[in-house]
């Protein structure tokens, strides 16, 4: 049994997907004898309940100068921040001259509403190619990991800061305790910490399996967060549940006795409770869900691969990865994936090895059937997609169920 990575007691396993690839390790061909597998497990921490990776991917190995991810390739994401970045502006509006922090803050898609408005602001965003996109727009970006050191050298530099941002990012850094440390140091005394992630009740209630991959190293509920950031003096202030990436949470944490806590987060621990997080057989269900929905994902692919359908995939998302190795579908049985991010195209899918093309190859010859990897886009997808569903074309989704959408 392996070490909590948040609280040092001990993790109960109760999944593998096997062998994986890197979630973004999009590759040309000549790379396929060098591509690097790691086993993907995860377990349970019964005594502070979080969710975790066994086996965890050197970070250098994930977040370098060709990181594949671009946050700004969804509309509806970049609609999402600008609405967080209003709220945020809101309540620094009484502060001089306020400072915010945002970490994992990628391609300035939050942050460049604070450099447009004159707000002091720092990104720490360890991937160096997104991060200088970033800069082009105007966002001040340091390229680093963030730790309790580089927290030390920002107060040096700038002060403390008001806010402390992050959105998809603290679920990617196993050793959350140096993040924290360092968030005490850089955090004035009624700062705020504001992050949100992928929710694991969505994740239990959807059987969104695929949200499990190598850069998730931690599947947050309230009942964790409140455990691991309590010992840090901080407590949750306030959670809201967020529709995007298929079911996500932010929390707004304070120092404790600093801020009143509201009432929605004494009804989340309830529902978590109704949702039996801190349960293992929870988690055994899980499993059990997730091993239905790969039956029922494949025999689907081979009927339609049988009956000599057309299927592609689209929008090369990491998720796909863990969908496509776990569930062995290759080539034979999705053409390729259509992807609007420049770098992914023309390369490979990690693992699985489907050829990545531009959507014009989508839009000029549509298939019979799309599987929709991007399925937490699902809304924005389908309604520019109208085209393709005007001439036959049918959508394959398998969150929260495997099903053909009529
Ligand atoms: O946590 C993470 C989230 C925030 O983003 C990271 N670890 C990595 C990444 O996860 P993902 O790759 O599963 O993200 P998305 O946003 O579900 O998918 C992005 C991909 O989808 C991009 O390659 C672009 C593509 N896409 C597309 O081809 N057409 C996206 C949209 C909205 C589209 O219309
Ligand atoms: N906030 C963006 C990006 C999420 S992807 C969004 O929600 O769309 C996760 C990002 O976190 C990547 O850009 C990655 O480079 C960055 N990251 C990973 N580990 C980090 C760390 N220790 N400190 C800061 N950023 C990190
Ligand atoms: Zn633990």
């Amino acid at each position: 049994m392996n070490p909590c990575l948040a609280c040092s007691g001990l993790v109960t396993p109760f999944m593998s997907f096997g062998r994986m690839p890197i979630a973004n390790g999009f590759l040309a061909r000549e790379q396929f004898d060098s591509e690097p597998f790691y086993e993907l497990a995860v377990g349970f921490c019964p005594a502070c309940r979080m969710v975790q990776l066994l086996n965890l991917v050197p970070r250098e190995n994930m977040f370098h100068e060709q990181y594949a991810f671009f946050s700004s390739t969804s509309v509806r994401m970049a609609e999402h921040f600008r609405r967080l970045a209003a709220e945020v502006r809101t309540r620094l509006a009484p502060k001089p001259d306020p400072f915010v922090v945002e970490i994992g803050s990628n391609d300035g898609i939050l942050l460049q509403h604070f450099a447009q408005a004159g707000v002091r602001h720092l990104g720490v965003e360890p991937s160096a190619n997104v991060a200088q996109v970033a800069r082009e727009r105007g966002v001040t970006t340091v390229s680093a990991f963030f730790d309790e050191d580089l927290a030390r050298r920002i107060v040096a530099e700038h002060g403390q800061a008001d806010v402390f941002l992050g959105a998809n990012v603290m679920c990617h850094i196993p050793c959350l305790q140096s993040v924290i440390a360092g968030i005490d140091l850089l955090l004035k005394p009624d700062g705020q910490i504001m992050f949100e992630d992928p929710y694991l009740g969505d994740i239990i209630e959807k059987t969104s399996y695929d949200q499990i991959y190598d850069e998730h190293a931690l599947y947050f509920s309230l009942s964790s967060i409140s455990f691991l950031f309590g010992r840090y003096g901080f407590e949750v202030v306030d959670v809201t549940p967020l529709e995007v990436h298929g079911g996500s949470m932010r929390y707004t944490l304070a120092r404790q006795g600093r801020q009143t806590v509201s009432d929605a987060v004494t009804a989340q621990r309830a529902h978590e409770r109704g949702l039996g997080l801190e349960k293992l057989e929870t988690y055994e269900q899980f499993r059990r869900h997730t091993e239905q929905s790969r039956g029922e994902l494949v025999s689907l692919l081979r009927r339609l691969r049988g009956e000599g359908k057309r299927v592609v995939g689209y929008a090369a998302t990491s998720k796909s990865t863990t969908v496509t190795n776990y569930c062995g579908i290759t080539p034979d049985l999705v053409e390729f994936i259509s992807d609007t991010t420049p770098v992914k195209q023309g390369k490979f899918s990690p693992g699985a090895h489907i050829p990545v093309r531009p959507h014009a190859e989508f839009a000029a010859n549509y298939p019979d059937y799309a599987l929709l990897f991007g399925w937490n886009h699902a809304q924005e997808i389908l309604a520019k997609e109208q085209a393709f569903r005007d001439v036959g074309g049918k959508w394959i989704v398998y969150v929260p169920k495997v099903q053909v959408l009529e």
